[in-house]
């Protein structure tokens, strides 16, 4: 039987914006209501000092390793993850790769690549290194706790549009797909012999004229109703394993709510056994 854990992690910093702790709190006691949900350990330091090109990077990886050890001893199949930055989704990715060996989808949605390393990252800043650090490259006081990278042909990612030159190289030397946000996606997924999939959802992904409740606002992208649509389509043929959602500042009150219609109305709430 399959059992989902939902968790909070207001780890905030993968980047130096505080205001994404406030809003992931802000959204996991909106979208949880009354469920219970795991608070995972913030790490405080004041430090926040630059090792090794990452910002922040001992309170970072404290807080991968304590996280990690909390999903391990939740047994669990399934999670769902309201994060602050992009970067809360290494431990539940992490775990549930190991737990399903690889046979799961990883499906960014996401703005930006989060394909740099410490050395081409233009900021140090964590959230911009999580995917490259989850297929296996990046600072090894992460990588040596994740016991099985991903693969880039488990990597599908839409709605991109702000790419580093060489995020766009590793793309290109990988087998990443990049696809677009609509209903050809779940086929892409299928075809390439997936039946899980675990979703990530940073709302910059959104088009800011229609969502604007994002630290990083980045034209173009999809609608709300278009991003509905397209998680509709995977909700119907996939079993969804984990979603996160991050990078929410939680500034406006609607838009907590245009975030719960779209996982309940496309069904991913549903497939996540979470409207029960
Ligand atoms: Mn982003």
């Amino acid at each position: 039987m399959s059992t989902i854990t939902l968790c909070l992690n207001s780890q905030w910093q993968g980047c130096e914006s505080k205001i994404l702790a406030t809003g992931s709190q802000k959204l996991a006691s909106f979208l949880f209501e009354t469920k219970p949900y795991l608070t995972m350990k913030q790490i405080n330091s004041n430090s926040l000092k630059v090792t090794n090109g990452v910002y922040a990077l001992d309170v970072l990886s404290e807080g991968f390793v304590d996280t990690l050890n909390s999903l391990k001893d939740s047994d669990t199949s399934k999670i769902m993850t309201v994060g602050a930055t992009c970067d809360t989704e290494l431990a539940p990715v992490s775990y549930l790769n190991h737990l399903y060996d690889g046979e799961m989808a990883v499906l960014w949605f996401d703005a930006h690549g989060d394909l740099n390393t410490p050395e081409s990252s233009p900021s140090g800043h964590f959230h911009g290194m999580i995917l490259r650090t989850l297929l296996g490259e990046g600072p090894e006081e992460f990588c040596k706790h994740i016991e099985r990278p991903l693969f880039s042909s488990q990597v599908f990612m839409a709605g991109i549009r702000d790419l580093d030159e060489t995020e766009s190289e590793y793309i290109d030397g990988s087998n990443i797909t990049v696809g677009l946000v609509d209903n050809d996606l779940v086929e892409l997924i299928i075809s390439a012999g997936f039946s899980k999939v675990y979703i990530h959802i940073d709302v910059d992904v959104l088009n800011p004229k229609d969502f604007k409740d994002m630290l990083m606002h980045t034209s173009g992208g999809p609608t709300c109703e278009e991003l509905t649509q397209c998680l509709s389509s995977l909700s119907k043929k996939l079993d969804i394993v984990g979603l996160g959602v991050v990078e929410y500042c939680g500034k406006q009150k609607e838009s907590a709510l245009k975030i719960k219609q779209m996982l309940q109305n496309s069904g991913v709430m549903d497939n996540l056994d979470l409207d029960k």
